[in-house]
């Protein structure tokens, strides 16, 4: 069976478990142990030298990254299509996959760093939660003119262009903002979260914490004693310090809490 390595809070997870799902692939979804303290071993390591999920297992096949995992996807198992039809069409979904993954990943990101793992606190935090907010509104905007008068991100019927948009603005629902009621916007997110793929994808999310993981409460204590390093790379790394927070970078520099990407050998 393929397995999928994941964490259920993870966006990148979801798009490609809703992708497998869509297309009625059976898969098991570990979650890697010491997924975060950057201290991940084994399979799933081998399987993903960044030692992020997801990472895909079929066979003799290993790969990493949610995007080329939804390609493999695609290519292995092609009915129903995920991508629509023509080429305008899918690098338009692709474009919105682009931004969601590297535009607007990190705004959600931050806020967890801030609430959950406490990088900052006071007038910083504060600073940082406004801006964010600000940058929501944005994208809201921008999605909503993505969206036009389509049922769907990509086109008529659910695909790519929806399983790259939902976990994000699930995410920042969770954060407290949601798509103002009464925008086209808020009636998809609501469509959206009706798919039995979708549906499944949310209860991982409450399977597991009701599994008795402590989620992201007690994360703040894990970053304290030093278990938890969280990767800052990319877009995350540029967010932090575009929002006014390169102090949270030093400061964890200085802990040793925080790590980037690796190098490959
Ligand atoms: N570009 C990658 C990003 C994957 C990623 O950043 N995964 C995060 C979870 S959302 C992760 O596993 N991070 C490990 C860490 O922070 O230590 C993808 O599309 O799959």
């Amino acid at each position: 069976m393929l397995k999928l390595y994941d964490h259920p809070f993870s966006p990148y997870a979801q798009k490609v478990k809703i992708a497998l799902r869509e297309k009625g692939q059976a898969f098991e979804a570990p979650m890697p142990q010491g997924i975060g303290s950057g201290g991940a071993a084994g399979e799933f390591a081998d399987a993903n030298p960044r030692l992020e999920v997801p990472a895909l297992i079929h066979g003799d096949v290993r790969l990493f990254d949610s995007t080329i995992i939804l390609e493999y996807i695609e290519d292995c198992w092609p009915q129903p299509p995920l991508l629509p039809a023509s080429p305008a069409e899918r690098a338009r979904v692709r474009v919105i996959e682009e931004v969601m993954d590297t535009h607007y990943e990190p705004i959600n990101w931050g806020l967890s760093e801030v609430r959950n793992f406490k990088r900052a606190e006071g007038e910083l935090a504060a600073r940082i939660e406004a801006r964010a907010r600000e940058q929501v509104n944005g994208y809201f905007t921008w999605l909503e003119r993505q969206l036009g008068d389509r049922q769907w991100f990509n086109g008529e019927s659910f695909g790519w262009g929806d399983l790259a948009v939902l976990p994000y603005l699930n995410g920042t629902r969770g954060l407290g903002q949601a798509p103002e009621a009464g925008t086209r916007l808020a009636a998809w997110l609501d469509r959206a979260n009706d798919r039995p793929s979708v549906v499944a994808t949310v209860k991982d999310i409450t399977d597991m914490l009701s599994a008795g993981n402590p989620g992201m409460g007690d994360v703040a204590r894990l970053v304290r004693e030093g278990l938890f390093k969280r990767e800052y790379r990319d877009h995350r790394l540029e967010w932090m310090i575009k929002v006014g927070g390169i102090q949270v970078i030093l400061d964890g520099l200085a802990k040793d809490n925080i790590r980037f990407g690796p190098d490959l050998a």
